[in-house]
């Protein structure tokens, strides 16, 4: 009987709806189809049920505003909203393609960069696909043409609107409640950590995510008000916990009261490093300070949306990069303890050179607050050869010993400064003033031999002749700098700043293609080079290298490592320390190290573990994993974040003294 009577009103109901508010559910509908459509280009869980539930109870609880409108204005709110919502899904779209990552409202303030790497994400991020989304609210439109013309608008219903509101709140919240019992369990977390983007946009579907987002992004006004305390105690009880005792190894020292230049290599990945074309090492000058110096061969730059930003934050104080929004960006005035700084008490003079515009990502302020003496920008250059963002490696590093030269005469004391390149950036199209690379392969067949294009003219390839060139540009600079005496009592430090946001087909191409078949293998192939998502991860390595011509250590570290273990690694060296660091001497370590990446994701030398798919990757079979050792490095690597997070937002340098 009462399962009669429930029949019966979802029967009324569903009547009521078909009659009524035919324009709610076209509404619905079609903002419902571009973010499934979202999930199916971005994190291709399409098949998932909770955010399909969650994007649908919000949509209906949005419908609502509607019925406080003349049925005949309604069509306005519903149009403007859907183009908000498809605004929403366009910018993800793009965004994702670059960051495998969801935007961020608190990204707001960097748009202003977007320009200047406008033609990198034209060429390279824009996709078509990321224009599908226009079509909701054209459908949205044509849909309501055609209702109105079937007389539908023009009969004025009476409604109870409180008995409405009710239906629609009670029915929005039972598909929300719904469709949060096929969440994981941790992914309520997730929703007010907010690190994990990918992870919640999974649960929760877009349209959540972003308002999450919103209201988030407020972070850094409302934080202050409400968690600092909480802050404070996190911050204080971890450097309480793990208090550092002063170690010391053979490298402890080694490198005191040199000069110190260290390079950004912009994109600059590890993998290139082992590559040859045609008997052509791609990177020749990398590849002999690597084996004359020390190369961290296992080394990742744990960079978030703020790229070479975070790169050279991170570098500089030991810190993860911000989840929110980016330190040089959003938390430029707050206080921090850095490389320069600890240089400079100890008698060097700092200064950073980079061929671009002093403010992309807010460099002019932020370096300022790292401690650079002096920050020479592209004011500083003759621009007088251009590639891709701007002046080339080669002439950006001609320009920069003549600096030097002038610095060290007339600085007193050890000189530390900071070069960051800018030709070796995605989308690596403007060639024309690079040298051919040839990436083709030579193969016999019979007694003939054929070349094969491989991966000449591909993104790949392009890549490859970049990084070529920017290798290139960095022998010239080592030689200038010895022939004008600045690489006497010096050491040189290089690293990558991140991975050049290649995709995943990209390598499958350069390990899978077969020249005999001229095709790519698949995995039931003889010779199928094993790649996946997770090979892809780990192929993001960098090169970090320190190299002195005072001499030869020809040493490689595979021990995994991270740029936050960078401070404490080259502060060893050079006699300074941070109380702050979160990373580690890699000198220091007894067994493992454990490399954290802003999404909560973490390697070692045993596993990958993916932070928002909650997937393990074996990278050393022959060990076994227990449940404990999982858990205790996701504890740890939450931690790492949490406190970095904490004392980037609350600014607690200023309070916690450890
Ligand atoms: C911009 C250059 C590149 O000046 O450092 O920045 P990225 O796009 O790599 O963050
Ligand atoms: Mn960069």
């Amino acid at each position: 009987m009462k399962a009669m009577k429930i029949k019966e009103s979802i029967k009324n109901n569903f009547n009521e709806i078909r009659k009524n508010y035919l324009l709610v559910v076209f509404f619905v509908i079609f903002n419902l189809i571009n973010s499934t459509i979202l999930r199916l280009v971005t994190v291709k869980n399409i098949l998932s049920i909770s955010p399909l539930l969650v994007d649908l109870s919000f949509l209906i609880a949005i419908s609502l505003f509607s019925l406080f409108l003349k049925r005949t204005k309604r069509i306005k709110y519903f149009m403007a909203v859907t183009i908000i919502l498809t605004i929403i899904c366009i910018i993800n779209s793009i965004y994702y393609h670059y960051y495998s990552s969801f935007a961020s409202v608190s990204l707001l303030a960097t748009a202003v960069f977007a320009a200047d790497v406008g033609d990198a994400i034209v060429e390279n991020v824009i996709k078509i696909v990321d224009f599908i989304y226009i079509l909701s609210p054209i459908c949205l439109y044509l849909s309501y043409r055609i209702i109105k013309k079937r007389g539908y608008l023009k009969r004025e219903i009476k409604v109870e609107k409180k008995k409405i509101i009710k239906k629609v709140l009670l029915s929005s919240l039972c598909i929300f409640v719904v469709g949060g019992i096929f969440m994981p369990i941790n992914s309520w977390a997730r929703l007010f950590k907010l690190w994990n983007r990918e992870s919640v946009v999974m649960s929760y579907g877009i349209y959540f995510y972003q308002l999450d987002d919103f209201i988030q992004s407020l972070t850094p006004q409302i934080t202050n008000l409400f968690g600092h305390d909480n802050a404070l105690k996190s911050v204080t009880d971890y450097y309480e916990e793990n208090k550092r005792e002063k170690t010391s190894n053979q490298f402890t020292g080694i490198f005191e009261g040199k000069n110190v230049i260290v390079i950004h290599a912009e994109s600059m990945q590890t993998f290139p490093m082992n590559l040859k074309f045609n008997d052509q090492e791609v990177t020749p000058n990398m590849n002999k300070l690597a084996s004359e110096g020390i190369f961290f061969s296992n080394f990742y730059s744990q960079v978030g949306v703020g790229t070479s930003s975070d790169a050279e934050f991170t570098f500089n104080t030991s810190l993860m990069p911000s989840t929110s929004g980016t330190v040089f960006v959003n938390y430029f005035n707050r206080t921090y303890v850095s490389i320069p700084q600890l240089l400079k008490e100890k008698g060097y003079y700092t200064y950073s050179m980079h061929g671009n515009t002093g403010d992309f990502w807010n460099r002019n302020t932020m370096h300022k607050n790292l401690g650079y003496d002096k920050f020479y920008s592209k004011d500083s250059y003759v621009i007088d050869e251009t590639i891709g963002l701007g002046l080339s490696d080669k002439s950006f590093f001609s320009q920069s010993v003549e600096i030097m030269k002038e610095v060290k005469e007339n600085e007193e004391g050890p000189f530390y400064t900071l070069l960051i390149t800018l030709t070796n950036h995605t989308p690596f199209s403007d060639l024309e003033l690079i040298d051919e690379f040839p990436t083709t392969i030579d193969v016999q067949i019979g007694n003939q031999t054929i070349t094969r294009e491989y991966l000449n003219n591909t993104t790949m390839g392009n890549y490859l002749r970049s990084v070529h060139y920017a290798d290139e540009a960095i022998g010239e600079f080592i030689e200038k700098l010895d022939k004008e005496g600045l690489l006497e009592n010096t050491v040189l430090i290089i690293y990558g700043d991140h991975d050049a946001r290649l995709e995943y087909n990209d390598y499958n191409l350069l390990y899978n293609y077969d020249p005999i078949s001229d095709r790519i293998l698949t995995e039931e192939d003889e010779g199928y080079v094993t790649y996946n998502k997770y090979t892809y991860e780990l192929d993001k390595k960098v090169p970090f290298i320190v190299w002195t011509k005072d001499q030869s250590f020809n040493l490689t570290v595979d021990t995994p490592m991270g740029m936050i273990d960078v401070l404490p690694t080259i502060g060893n060296m050079l006699g300074i320390e941070s109380p702050y660091q979160l990373g580690t001497d890699i000198f220091s370590i007894e067994e493992d190290n454990m490399v954290v990446f802003i999404d909560g994701s973490f390697l070692t030398s045993k596993i990958y573990y993916n932070g928002s798919k909650g997937e393990l990757y074996f990278i050393n079979n022959n060990e076994p994993i227990t449940e404990d050792y999982i858990k205790q490095h996701v504890d740890k690597s939450s931690k790492i974040i949490e406190i970095s997070n904490n004392i980037i937002s609350y600014d607690l340098i200023k309070e916690v003294k450890p």
